[in-house]
């Protein structure tokens, strides 16, 4: 089984966990700036983003990396702190313009086709301050920042990502409070922010279909992580099915769906649990019929951020379910890792591959056939060996699951972006998490990156346009 010619292959990182230089020029502070600046003991190892990869001063060596493996795409996201001061289209850096023309135009004279995302959860301080993603306003902030994106590099960036994983944006932040900017307002947080986001993608959606795409011909899309849900026993399936409608649902519904808005069942438990709670109204805000209309299959194409999967099943009398970002206790499930998954690291990422495939198809099954891209995919260790044999085994194993959706379920995927380049701060594990194909040494002042065997292995499988990773096997290594 080979890749179709047309498949193209990526890696991918974001601003905050690469860039650095957080506070040159006139950049102003992110949430994530603020977060670890104010709460360091949130993080594992009190690390932060000041420094992170260099990338600010580094990026020609990106560019060379990207080059070097091969990629058709390389997948980045851009700081809006960096690009509007203000948070507000009001004024544009033109240190940070520069920072990303300069980006752009290495990469496309390699070759490599920018993917670029507008929002990879590095928010303006100062547009938390009032309120962030909770404040219905943002979507029209947030598209007033898009529009200066688009006409600043529409030209030369053909893909965009609006905004990566809305899931982790109001669930990791609100249900339980994780990430910056650390708010723990389970009650009404996740979804008011649901909403916000999903008017500021299609807000965003609309302005580069009625001003750019006739001009530059592009595609606008939104990235969704599906954590893959599979019922324990044939009992469970009613509580999985909600879980996945409560979880992600919630944010393919309104774009994918032929109906758009809300998941019916999803409006039913929201119903059910706020009267219970003795709110007046759902906590779940309403979509207006223009509302609806507006975010309704605002995408050219579907993002997918894939890495693991659960069982699920239904909690007994005795048993809260966790409060964990994505798992409203409400819903009274537990989730476990497959039985005959991998160990992961940290822990929550066990890896299932066949997760892939079951994921494509619950999509395809629930929103129609869809043109899938995965914008993520990777695998993290503890070490930062570079014969990393067991990355090379994540890679290929999901890649076969890729290869078996498209040649057995003929489902339409035209490419994938492995996470990381190279090794990065992992947000709230700051920088133990090794997800590069390059190892990134963050005790250098130049953060000198070293290619490990997995970008060897990669670079093959681009060139050779199959997955079999005999000749990058050592003996001694069980394969994942
Ligand atoms: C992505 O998020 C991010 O886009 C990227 O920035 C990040 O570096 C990368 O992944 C690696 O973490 O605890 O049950 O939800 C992925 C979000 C969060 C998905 C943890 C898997 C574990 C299962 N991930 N989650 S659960």
């Amino acid at each position: 089984m080979c890749f179709p010619s047309s498949f193209k292959f990526g890696a991918s990182t974001s601003s905050y966990q690469i860039e650095g230089s957080w506070n040159v020029s006139d950049k102003a502070p992110s949430i994530w700036d603020h977060f670890t600046h104010t709460q360091p003991h949130k993080i594992e190892d009190y690390s932060n983003g000041d420094v992170a990869c260099d990338s600010y001063n580094q990026y020609l060596k990106d560019i060379e990396m990207a080059d070097h493996l091969g990629l058709d795409y390389y997948r980045f996201s851009i700081s809006w702190p960096r690009l509007l001061p203000e948070g507000f289209c009001t004024k544009i850096s033109k240190d940070g313009k520069q920072y990303y023309d300069n980006l752009i135009n290495g990469l496309l004279k390699k070759g490599v086709q920018p993917l670029v995302t507008l929002y990879h959860w590095d928010l303006p301080q100062k547009l938390q301050d009032l309120g962030g993603w909770a404040n219905p306003e943002m979507s029209e902030w947030f598209a007033d920042y898009a529009d200066v994106v688009f006409s600043l590099y529409g030209d030369r960036v053909k893909l965009w990502i609006t905004i990566n994983e809305p899931v982790l944006i109001c669930d990791f932040t609100y249900n339980s409070g994780p990430h910056a900017p650390g708010i723990d307002e389970p009650e009404l947080g996740p979804y008011l922010c649901t909403k916000t986001v999903l008017m500021a993608h299609a807000k965003a959606y609309h302005i580069y279909n009625k001003k750019y795409k006739p001009l530059y011909k592009g595609k606008v899309s939104i990235a969704n992580n599906i954590v893959y849900f599979g019922a324990k026993t044939d009992d469970d399936k009613e509580i999985t099915d909600l879980c996945n409608q409560y979880s992600y649902g919630r944010y393919l519904h309104p774009v994918y769906s032929k109906t758009g808005g809300w998941p019916p069942s999803l409006v039913m438990f929201m119903n059910k649990i706020s009267a219970e709670g003795g709110h007046p109204r759902s906590r779940l805000p309403s979509l207006s019929k223009r509302e609806i209309e507006l975010i309704r299959g605002t995408y050219d194409f579907f993002g997918l951020n894939y890495y693991t999967s659960r069982l699920v099943r239904k909690a007994r009398a005795y048993e809260t379910s966790e409060k964990t970002p994505g798992k409203v206790s409400e819903l009274r499930a537990i989730y476990e890792h497959y039985p005959n998954s991998t160990e992961g690291y940290p822990e929550t990422f066990s890896s299932y591959p066949e997760g892939l495939r079951n994921t494509i198809n619950w999509v395809r099954k629930n929103y129609g056939e869809q043109n899938i891209i995965i914008t993520e995919n990777g695998y993290s260790s503890f070490e930062d060996d570079l014969n990393d044999y067991k990355r090379i085994a994540y890679i290929e194993k999901h890649l076969e699951q890729i290869l078996l959706s498209i040649h057995e379920d003929g489902a339409k995927i035209f490419g994938y972006c492995y996470w990381s380049l190279m090794d990065n701060f992992e947000w709230t594990s700051g920088y133990t998490p090794k997800f590069g194909l390059y190892k990134v040494d963050f005790t250098d002042k130049n953060r000198k990156r070293t290619p490990r065997i997995s970008s060897q292995y990669y670079s093959h499988v681009i060139k050779s346009r199959s997955i079999d990773s005999k000749q990058f096997k050592s003996k001694s290594e069980d394969t994942l």
